[in-house]
């Protein structure tokens, strides 16, 4: 994108300049860490520094008779309230203070309240903890070895460190397929843990009004209905009394779904200071404690026909949860979506098992834009038909476009139970193809080859293609939930007399732009100006329940309902049009804006003036109230299915194993757009992520479990250097059962775009025998896979 460009403001979808941006660009955000409160104290988490160990005993006179610090909380402190464990989203439980013993390096020891943030934190070095190191679980691979320490003998009768097996698919069948099958290619491969990072890390105020015994939270998170429920829960206070204020959030990228220790230490700090408390996080925290991503171990087959039909996909998963299962996915699911592995493609059977296992590590899984683990099925499926392309000696881009689902198959049932919507998959990869001009670029690298192998050095080029397709909107209340809690969304319009109308809904922007989009929402059905309708979101006190903002759902399900109540609003509308133009309102026609008499197009009332009146003396008809507004809650019938064809190009240097990405194609469909310019930066992001996992991040630890990803040094994050200037392609295939045709697209671009990076590595190593290799292809590892190994025409 060259200089912004001006747009005019559209009366609906379109290219309009994000609402919220006049704050943000001027420095007016406001985020947690902007909350000051009258009397506010600060707190302090003091973590292990070992990855397991018994804890003997925790000494904190020292802190406390420091002359700032107002409390010490310990687990101990925590298990007289009956507070040291609480509930994780997947049914387990998790320490909030450690009582027993510490399970992995970073984990939350002690907790500091003081005057002020420094003073907190040289307290935290006052205290004096006694521990007994024990062995720790660090490779998964060993994580149920016999002689593997147990990780979580909390939970009473564990033995192991076990977490669940999960299967899906017909596995006789899948079987009986690969038995017959030409070809079956397999491959093991890793997709590493890695870490969400957003650019602000997580934090909480908590104020608990002594009098009227409110707790006010101000926190970042993706769900506030969510977490307000589970305070209610855990901490037994009454749910009334409890608000969940989430302000202005810099980027979650589902970091900000779960529940942290930090958070419920902010609000015992403040039951027992009776004064707000802050807590924020530091980047070395937000990198070691909170949400990671992945950590899967992945056994992949193939089978196929001698000239590539293919026919079965066969695979075999060990997931490694860290050291409590705190993973944030509908109840059903304990290894998210992954059931899409079957990706996108029409094979005759499929089976997979994923084995989730505990280790010495921080809790999470599902966070860094995945669609609920889609990033690894989609990874391993696109990795898998590279693989078999590699072994049958054919093109990746004509492997896949003889094996994609074809548009008359639609609606489509997977081999695993998903019943994809509607999709055109040959289009949009024909589209990639010719955008990147696939010919001319496998003739260049040929030519290329060619003078490699003749000695000439340069620069090996790779060409890089996968296909997705997501499984976002989570979901129908009847197969999803969190924590008990159906997965529908609220929403609530009001129109005001003057025309200006206020939405109310339960998700929650990160940075995704929803009071822009769904202000566009609700113009496009009631032809109000986007300018005059205002989004309130993450505030419990004024916004309908619903599960937030996460799994690309928003618009799937908060889009959904904001269309319907504005429809319902619409309705209304006519009522009271017919009241005011005195004609039945089966004689009414609606235009964008205003109803109008069939035949009659100059009699007819702007929905301002309806507005007015519905609020004024008119007389109404029987049974109509006055006011505009409605409410709706919205259950979606099905997810929404958006996918895309990405192509990637890369320069790997062959002295160093310097990749250098060239161009970069991406044709998404997510249905019908709201706004196509936030589409675009959405899909930008998730690009920029792709390439970052696929070439340089990895949340690495050593043999004993210290995490040696705790700065952005270490851990690193894509910028415009390592991006190329992003070409996008577009088609429309509405969702069939959604409002709008929408589907969603914020995770879209992470999910697609490290299988083009890696294939495209990967590509280019071809002439050296290299098959695959593992995330992050850094420079050292494109070396190391390219070393012994002869140059092959
Ligand atoms: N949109 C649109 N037309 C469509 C689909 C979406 O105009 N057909 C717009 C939406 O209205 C919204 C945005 O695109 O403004 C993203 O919509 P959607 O795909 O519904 O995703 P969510 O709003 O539910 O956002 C969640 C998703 C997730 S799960 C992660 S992770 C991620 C992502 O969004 N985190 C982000 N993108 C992010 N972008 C920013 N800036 N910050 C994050 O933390
Ligand atoms: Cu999986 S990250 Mo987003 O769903 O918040």
């Amino acid at each position: 994108m060259t200089a912004i460009e001006e747009h005019p403001t559209p009366m609906g979808f379109g290219r309009m300049h994000r609402k919220e941006d006049v704050r943000f660009l001027r420095g007016h955000g406001n985020y947690v860490d902007d909350i000051v409160l009258p009397g506010m104290l600060h707190g302090a988490v003091l973590r292990s520094p070992h990855a397991h160990a018994k804890i003997l005993s925790v000494d904190t006179s020292a802190a406390q008779a420091h002359p700032k610090v107002r409390a010490v909380i310990t687990g101990e402190t925590l298990a007289g309230l009956n507070l040291a464990w609480m509930p994780t989203l997947s049914h387990d439980v998790q320490a909030v203070l450690a009582t027993d013993k510490v399970r992995f390096q970073g984990q939350e020891v002690a907790f500091v309240v003081a005057e002020d943030r420094y003073s907190a934190r040289d307290a935290l070095e006052l205290i004096d903890v006694e521990y007994e190191p024990l062995p720790p679980v660090v490779d998964a691979r060993h994580a149920l070895d016999e002689d593997a320490p147990v990780i979580r003998d909390d939970i009473e009768g564990r033995t192991d460190n076990h977490i669940f097996d999960w299967e899906a698919g017909d596995r006789a069948r899948t079987d009986e397929v690969f038995a017959a099958a030409d070809v079956v290619a397999a491959a093991d491969m890793i997709y590493p843990r890695v870490h969400p990072a957003p650019m602000e890390t997580c934090g909480a105020v908590a104020d608990l009004d002594p009098v009227t015994g409110k707790l006010t939270m101000y926190t970042t998170t993706q769900a506030p209905h969510a977490h307000r429920t589970v305070y209610a829960l855990v901490a037994g206070l009454p749910e009334h009394r409890i608000r969940v204020v989430s302000p202005d959030i810099g980027g979650g990228f589902g970091n900000k779904v779960g529940i942290y220790p930090g958070y419920v230490c902010a609000i015992v700090g403040s039951i027992l200071t009776q004064k707000p408390v802050k807590w924020m996080e530091d980047r070395s925290e937000n990198l070691m404690s909170t949400s990671f991503a992945r950590d899967y171990h992945m056994h992949g087959e193939i089978a196929s026909t001698k000239d590539g039909k293919i026919l079965g996909i066969r695979v075999k998963v060990l997931a490694d949860h860290g050291a409590f299962n705190g993973t944030a996915q509908p109840s059903k699911f304990p290894a998210g979506f992954f059931g899409v592995f079957t990706g996108s493609y029409d094979i005759e059977a499929a089976h997979c098992e994923v084995t989730g296992v505990y280790t010495n590590k921080a809790p999470g899984g599902v966070a860094y834009a995945c669609s609920f683990r889609i990033t690894e099925a989609v990874y391993l499926v696109e990795r898998m038909v590279d693989v078999l392309a590699y072994d049958l000696g054919v093109d990746p881009a004509h492997l896949r476009m003889r094996n994609l689902l074809r548009a008359e198959q639609f609606p489509y049932l997977t081999k695993t139970g998903w019943e994809y919507d509607s999709g055109d998959y040959p289009r949009a990869l024909r589209m990639a193809m010719d955008m990147v001009d696939y010919d001319e670029l496998r003739a260049e690298q040929a030519q290329r080859r060619e003078l490699n192998a003749n000695g000439e050095s340069g620069d090996l080029l790779g060409i890089g293609v996968a296909f997705f397709t997501e499984a976002v909107g989570a979901g129908p209340r009847k197969h999803m939930d969190i924590l008990g809690l159906g997965m529908a969304d609220g929403a609530e319009l009001r129109v005001h007399p003057t025309g200006k109308a206020v939405l109310r809904l339960s998700c929650q922007s990160q940075g995704q732009g929803h009071e822009t989009t769904f202000a566009q929402i609700v113009a496009e059905e009631l032809g109000i100006p986007p300018d005059d309708i205002d989004v309130v979101h993450g505030d419990t006190d004024q916004t309908p329940f619903g599960l937030g903002t996460y799994g690309s759902r928003s618009t799937p399900v908060s889009g959904a309902a904001t269309a319907v109540v504005a429809r319902r609003v619409r309705e209304r509308a006519r009522l009271v049009a017919s009241a005011m133009l005195e004609v039945s309102p089966d004689d009414l026609e609606w235009e964008k804006g205003r109803w109008f008499v069939k035949g009659d197009p100059e009699a007819g009332k702007s929905i301002q003036d309806i507005a007015m009146a519905a609020h004024s003396s008119l007389e109404l008809p029987e049974g109509v109230e006055g006011h505009l507004d409605a409410t709706c809650v919205y259950n979606p019938p099905n997810l929404t299915y958006p996918f895309g064809a990405y192509i990637c190009v890369v320069e790997v240097d062959s002295d160093t194993g310097q990749v250098r990405v060239r161009k970069f194609v991406a044709v998404d469909d997510c249905g019908v757009r709201i706004n196509p310019m936030i589409v675009e930066g959405q899909i930008h992001g998730g690009l920029a992520e792709g390439v970052g996992m696929a070439l340089m991040q990895v949340m690495a630890f050593d043999e004993d479990g210290n995490h040696l990803g705790g700065s952005f040094m270490d851990y690193l994050l894509p910028t415009s250097l390592e991006c190329p200037s992003w070409q996008l392609g577009e088609t429309v295939t509405p969702s069939p059962h959604h409002p709008i045709g929408a589907k969603g697209i914020g995770e879209s671009a992470t999910v697609g775009s490290p299988a083009a990076v890696v294939n495209a590595v990967l590509d280019a190593l071809k002439p050296y025998g290299v098959r695959h290799a593992d995330m992050p292809l850094t420079p050292a590892a494109v070396w190391r896979a390219m070393q012994g190994r002869p140059l092959r025409p």
